[in-house]
């Protein structure tokens, strides 16, 4: 097989794709991608062209080009942009915002932006510092505050659905972790349509089988201009390492990455895997200040670390291992 020239129309590849043994030139590509995401839409039952769709978009390759690709399919889609202040030496938040709004104006999208400083008084470092948590990374703060403003914002301005950029690599990962501690709960929660239920908003990941080299490749020959700057708490993270060793078994298994993640995610459909027990399902209350469904007797998580006083008990606080953070 000829992998440097497209398997379409001959002309120069500028990409090969080893899991599919597919090299495609870049107008092929563009075109592939797409086809792709819309049999990903289809096949999981996403959404339909006459749902609301909210897109939560940070400025990087994956939800940029995720907006993108809804945006080219004619789907209804507005994005949602949420302004932690992580502002570091690279501006990360002010940089990340700049991209995410130049790019709605280029098309005429509709973007709502949530600043966190400006609505809870604190940004993301100082509501972490404040939550007790202070060994480590906010990542566990950052993850409860961008759920609950993710839900909240679907919920209040009545879209049908939340989409996330979320990719192969970081779905491949989340499945290895949570295997490797045999969490069966998140385990079981693990898919790429989550239905709406108990005051949480539908979520879909129509990226979800695509290989984080894809992602990027369609960003970059599409000429999408993205934050390539992590987050600068990202780096050494747990997430990080599993991707690292995930790519060490590609590299040796072309493919698996995604059967990985496919075979179980077929597995699931089939009913057999994972069921968490009933005894083990968390009983969920609406949180007295805010509304939204929470595991705790009180006030919900989110309303405890933006409140202007210390958090006292952090028994239930969620885990860094949940699918949409
Ligand atoms: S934004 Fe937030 Fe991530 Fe930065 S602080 Fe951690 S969780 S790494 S996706
Ligand atoms: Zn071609
Ligand atoms: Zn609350």
């Amino acid at each position: 097989m000829n992998t440097s020239r497209c398997n379409t129309c001959g002309e120069k590849a500028v990409i090969f794709m080893r899991q599919h043994r597919l090299p495609l030139c870049k107008t092929h590509y563009l075109e592939w991608f797409i086809e792709q995401s819309e049999r990903a839409i289809k096949k999981y039952g996403m959404f339909t062209h006459h749902d609301k769709i909210l897109v939560a978009v940070s400025g990087g390759k994956d939800s940029l080009s995720l907006w993108d690709v809804l945006w080219r399919l004619g789907y209804q889609a507005d994005g949602l942009y949420i302004n932690l202040g992580i502002d570091g030496e690279d501006h990360y938040s002010l940089q990340s915002k700049n991209y995410t709004v130049s790019f709605a104006a280029e098309r005429n999208l509709n973007l709502h932006i949530f600043d966190v400083a400006a609505e809870t008084g604190k940004n993301i470092i100082q509501l972490y510092k404040q939550s007790q948590r202070r060994k480590g990374r906010p990542c566990s703060v950052c993850g409860v505050v961008k759920r609950h403003i993710m839900n909240e914002t679907t919920r209040n301005y009545q879209y049908n659905v939340l989409a996330t950029g979320h990719n192969l690599d970081d779905e491949a990962a989340v499945l290895f972790s949570n295997t490797l501690s045999w969490s069966v709960e998140y385990l079981a929660r693990q898919f790429p349509v989550l239905e709406e239920e108990e005051g949480f908003a539908r979520k879909v990941k129509p990226f979800c089988r695509f290989y984080e080299r894809e992602s990027a490749a369609y960003a970059l020959l599409r000429g999408i201009n993205y934050i390539e700057e992590e987050c600068p708490f990202s780096d050494n993270s747990t997430s990080l390492y599993y991707k690292r060793l995930l790519n060490q078994l590609e590299d040796a298994q072309p493919g698996t990455k995604i059967r990985f993640f496919s075979n179980f995610i077929e597995a699931r459909k089939k009913g057999a895997l994972f069921q968490a027990p009933e005894s083990e399902k968390v009983v969920l209350n609406p949180c007295p200040v805010c509304g939204q469904p929470t595991g705790s007797s009180g006030k919900c998580y989110y309303c405890r670390i933006t409140a202007p006083t210390v958090v006292e008990n952090n028994d239930d606080f969620p885990p860094d291992v949940m699918s949409f953070g």
